[in-house]
């Protein structure tokens, strides 16, 4: 391996070649998953600056038949960018690609290296005087690169859309070191099969992704934040069609939030002043842009609320005074992630079901694993507006949760998935399969579909080396 890793300092420079041969070089940030659910250890983290430097780096790792691990911010949920544990994998880190190339203002289009944080990608566009609407609770440290990778979704998708609809181009340096230029941000193109598309939601297993060419909005001329408490799931169902049916196009955000989950939230950060969660099972958290002024968003959303009021669907809501109270509001849900970490391991669920379906899927599921495992904890909550739950799982109050892990997370996540499955539900629709869900795709893909990703894989990456082992078992 010494050839290889003096082939590696000679193309990205010694300085981004960390090894553990070197004493001063901690890789713990590479190597350790968000979660800190597992640790691996790599042969070397590789910090290309260029797109010619990844391709020569994919290149001579082929030559060694040696695997690479692409790697964004590290903020992934479901053990997709660390390596695994054998010492002979190369981590490939995109953080050092992180400039804005252009901004097409005619185009509405921004084009940017992979490496680039979601935070500092939205500040480009603001600067710019336009939106660019992705948002999640890890954007001040996950990078475009790996929003696309996972074709993640966060808290605007039922507006926006995820990242693959924000895509337009993508440049890609594929597994033999070949450079795709696809950066075209064209809204019409129909030459063949539609490769930028294979390449989002891929997880780093066909392709490393460079560049992006991503959809910018006008900004909406006001924004409101509405915290409302509701009776029951059905109740935020019901709100949520009539959020559709009087905001239209401006509904920009509509999550639910359970009782315990927003416990957990007071418990850890009461500093936040969680409101009404107290008095009732739900929260939602509305968003409302609006194109016209301040004035008519607050009219449009007082009526939704009032009528919503009326029916018995809310019982008490809150609107944000001021940008400073809405985002007080949003922070407090991006919390829950945190909250739940403070509170010990947990089995995370990213699940989507038709809307319509969802408070069915919540009771019966609810009373599947509490017969099942008694004392088991639903922390509830997720984007509703998308059909997108966050059906998490914490160890009962009493005993150790690493036990409880080893011991039950097969057994929750089978009846979970095996419900999403009877309530035809998809078992991620956010955060990907990595290491986690690959032996669920066995059980819950068709043997079709699955025989047409690992043809698409043979096919594209047919040494195997682009994060082997991650979404299929290959
Ligand atoms: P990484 O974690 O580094 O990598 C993720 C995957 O993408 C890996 O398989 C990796 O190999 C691959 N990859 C990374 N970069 C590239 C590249 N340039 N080319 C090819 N493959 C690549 N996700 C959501 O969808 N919605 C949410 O609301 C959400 N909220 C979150 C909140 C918190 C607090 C946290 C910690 C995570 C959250 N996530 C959410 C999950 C995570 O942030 C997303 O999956 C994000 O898109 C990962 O980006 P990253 O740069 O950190 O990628
Ligand atoms: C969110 O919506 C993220 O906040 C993380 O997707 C969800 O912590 C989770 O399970
Ligand atoms: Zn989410």
């Amino acid at each position: 391996m010494t050839a290889l890793l003096d082939t590696l300092r000679q193309i990205v420079g010694a300085a981004n070649v960390l090894t553990h041969d070197d004493p001063q070089a901690d890789l713990g940030a590479w190597e350790q998953d968000w979660r800190k659910r597992t640790r691996g250890k790599a042969l070397a983290v590789v910090r290309p600056g260029s797109t010619e430097q990844v391709a020569a780096v994919v290149k001579a790792c082929a030559a060694a038949k040696v695997t690479l691990v692409p790697q964004g911010g590290n903020t992934g949920l479901v053990v997709g960018s660390i390596p695994d544990n054998t010492g002979s994998q190369v981590v490939l880190s995109l953080q050092r690609m992180s400039a804005v190339r252009k901004v097409d203002p005619g185009n509405l289009t921004i084009t940017v290296e992979a490496g680039c944080v979601l935070q500092n990608l939205q500040t480009a566009a603001d600067n710019a005087g336009f939106l660019f609407p992705l948002s999640l609770g890890a954007e001040g440290s996950c990078t475009i690169g790996g929003n696309l990778a996972t074709n993640a979704g966060g808290t605007q998708v039922v507006r926006y859309g995820n990242a693959r609809e924000l895509c337009l181009g993508l440049e890609v340096v594929t597994a033999q070191g070949e450079i795709w230029e696809g950066l075209s941000g064209l809204r019409k193109d129909n030459t063949g099969y539609d490769l930028r598309d294979l390449f989002v939601g891929s997880e780093g297993t066909l392709g490393i992704i460079t560049a992006a060419t991503m959809k910018l909005y006008p900004k909406p001329a006001a924004q409101l934040t509405a915290w409302a408490a509701v009776p029951s799931l059905e109740d935020a169902v019901t709100l949520l069609g009539l959020a559709h049916q009087q905001l239209g196009a401006g509904l920009t955000g509509f999550e639910v939030m359970a009782q315990f989950a927003l416990s957990l939230v007071d418990k850890h950060y009461p500093q936040l002043r969680t409101p009404l969660w107290k008095d009732t099972p739900w929260c939602v958290l509305l968003e409302n842009s609006d194109s016209e002024s301040e004035d008519h968003a607050r009219s449009r959303f007082e009526q939704l609320l009032e009528s919503a009021l009326e029916q018995g669907v809310v019982t008490d809501a809150v609107v944000a005074e001021n940008l400073t109270q809405a985002h007080n509001l949003w922070h407090i849900r991006e919390s829950i992630t945190l909250a739940q970490a403070e509170e010990g391991l947990n089995i995370k669920h990213d699940i989507s079901i038709p809307v319509s379906r969802i408070p069915e899927f919540v009771r019966h599921t609810d009373a599947a694993l509490s017969a099942a495992i008694p004392g088991v904890r639903f922390v509830n909550f997720g984007h509703l507006g998308d059909g997108n739950l966050h059906y998490n799982i914490q160890a009962p109050a009493e005993g150790d949760a690493k036990v409880f892990l080893r011991e039950q997370e097969e057994n929750v996540n089978t009846i979970v998935y095996d419900a999403v499955q009877a309530f035809d539900g998809s078992i991620s629709a956010e955060h990907g399969v990595g290491e986690l869900k690959r032996h669920k795709l066995l059980k819950h893909k068709s043997p079709v579909a699955l025989g047409m990703m690992r043809a698409i894989k043979g096919a594209l990456d047919p040494q195997n080396i682009l994060n082997p082992g991650r979404v299929l078992e290959v």
